[in-house]
């Protein structure tokens, strides 16, 4: 029976809806992610069944008002739901993700009335799948110089292009795309599934994040309705201010991942004995149980801290940089120390661990890489940027 730490008793800083939320995301978790999910990581498939279902939960946009089909939470509600889904697979929190911060967010805060209504309701059931498209197969890091272009030919826009590493592209019904004007400035367009030159292959043979859907999306001489561009928004600050929400709520999903970790290995190193006493009893052991916990203190710390900010809308990019650098970092740690107190019994799908560990491969290159989030923090200190 999983049975998650709170060493600091931070369930006090939580209020009843925050609990109700993870009650029922943890227990949607428990019935419908866990008895499957190995299965489907080893299968190297998408539950395509979870969007819809995490829809009923509230779990889609959960920030996004009710007006249009959100649930109307705060961040500190997001946070927590991240956390419950990350904790069933990082490709489950991942599916989440994309959907309320890269696609719902950026229709609702740089859309006009008639494309909210049109597309927000529908992600918030999971009537409809979205993907995000910035990263390209020669610009990922540096998405400034992306090469993604669209003319304007009067009644529409002409794009050209393509994006790699998609998550949801091979299943989504839109994407909200990242690509250059004749100008040079970065704009936002809505893709929608069928328009004609527009394709999603699959990107197959990955070692992470298996039970999640990756592909890219191409685009050959595609014609965008000009009423399919977000109005709101110019350059690139535009995404970032997407993957500021993202990030937000990696900070918060790993800590699910670390906490099954460290639950499991707990439970493991009581029940299982070597040289006639239970590992758990071994000082070895010991030091890396009691790390993994005050890290897992920690993360929970600056996570609930940053969710206040952003509750204010305080929180700058670079606090969100160093607590997704830090969380995923950690969490990845944590992986690996719970790994070897299970041993041999550690490699396989019928502890969660290795999993974990292998998604958080993707996810500490996601939504900027460790090094990335490392000069973003160096800029914020010194007030010099080193990435060139
Ligand atoms: P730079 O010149 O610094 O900035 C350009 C403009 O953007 C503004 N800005 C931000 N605005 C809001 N939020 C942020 N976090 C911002 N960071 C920068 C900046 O003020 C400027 O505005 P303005 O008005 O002056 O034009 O841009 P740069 O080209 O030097 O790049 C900076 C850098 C490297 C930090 C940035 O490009 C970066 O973060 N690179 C990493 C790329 C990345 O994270 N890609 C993620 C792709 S999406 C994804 O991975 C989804 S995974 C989903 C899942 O499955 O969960
Ligand atoms: P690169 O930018 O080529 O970096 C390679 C190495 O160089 C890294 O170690 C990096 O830290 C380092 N490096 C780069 N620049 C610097 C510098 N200035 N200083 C020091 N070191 C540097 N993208 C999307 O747009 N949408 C998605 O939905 C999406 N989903 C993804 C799902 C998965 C499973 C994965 C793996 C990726 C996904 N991505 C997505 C792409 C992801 O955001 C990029 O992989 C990431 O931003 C890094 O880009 P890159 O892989 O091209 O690495």
């Amino acid at each position: 029976m999983y049975n998650p730490p709170d060493y600091y008793q931070i369930d006090e800083l939580l209020t009843d809806e925050h609990k109700i939320i993870r009650e029922s995301v943890r227990e949607w978790v428990n019935r419908r992610i866990i008895p499957v999910i190995d299965d489907y990581a080893q299968r190297h498939e998408f539950p395509e069944y979870i969007i819809k279902e995490m829809g009923e939960l509230g779990a889609l946009g959960p920030y996004i008002p009710e007006k249009y089909g959100g649930a109307g939470m705060d961040q500190i509600a997001y946070g927590v739901i991240m956390t419950e889904l990350e904790r069933g697979d990082s490709a489950i929190r991942s599916a989440a993700s994309v959907q309320s911060s890269l696609v719902m967010y950026p229709i609702y805060a740089f859309g006009d009335e008639k494309q909210r209504m049109k597309y927000l309701p529908k992600l918030a059931t999971g009537e409809m799948v979205g993907a995000f498209g910035l990263t390209e197969p020669n610009h990922g890091s540096d998405p400034g110089s992306m090469t993604t272009r669209f003319e304007d030919k009067g009644d529409y826009y002409l794009l050209n292009g393509a994006k790699m590493w998609i998550t949801n592209a091979p299943i989504c019904d839109i994407a909200v795309v990242w690509a250059k004007d004749e100008s040079g400035k970065v704009r936002g367009l809505i893709l929608e599934r069928g328009m004609e030159g527009f394709t999603t292959p699959e990107t197959y043979k990955k070692w992470s994040l298996r039970a999640s859907a990756t592909g890219e999306l191409v685009f050959d001489n595609v014609k965008v309705p000009k009423e399919n561009m977000l109005p709101n928004i110019k350059g690139l600050k535009g995404p970032l201010m997407c993957l500021n929400s993202a990030r937000y709520g990696i900070a918060w999903g790993v800590i699910g991942a670390a906490m099954d970790c460290y639950d499991t290995a707990l439970r493991y190193s009581l029940e299982r004995k070597q040289f006639g006493k239970p590992v758990a009893s071994f000082q070895l052991q010991q030091k890396k149980l009691a790390e993994m916990l005050t890290e897992i203190t920690k993360m929970q710390l600056m996570a609930w801290r940053l969710g206040t900010l952003r509750n204010e809308d305080r929180a700058t990019p670079a606090q969100i940089s160093m607590a997704k650098r830090n969380n995923v970092e950690h969490t990845l740690k944590i992986a690996r120390e719970s790994r070897q107190i299970l041993g041999a019994m550690g490699i396989t799908g019928d502890f969660p661990i290795m999993r974990h560990m292998m998604n958080l491969e993707s996810v500490i290159t996601y939504e900027g890489t460790h090094d990335i989030h490392l000069l973003i923090t160096g800029h914020d200190i010194t007030g010099i940027p080193a990435f060139e």
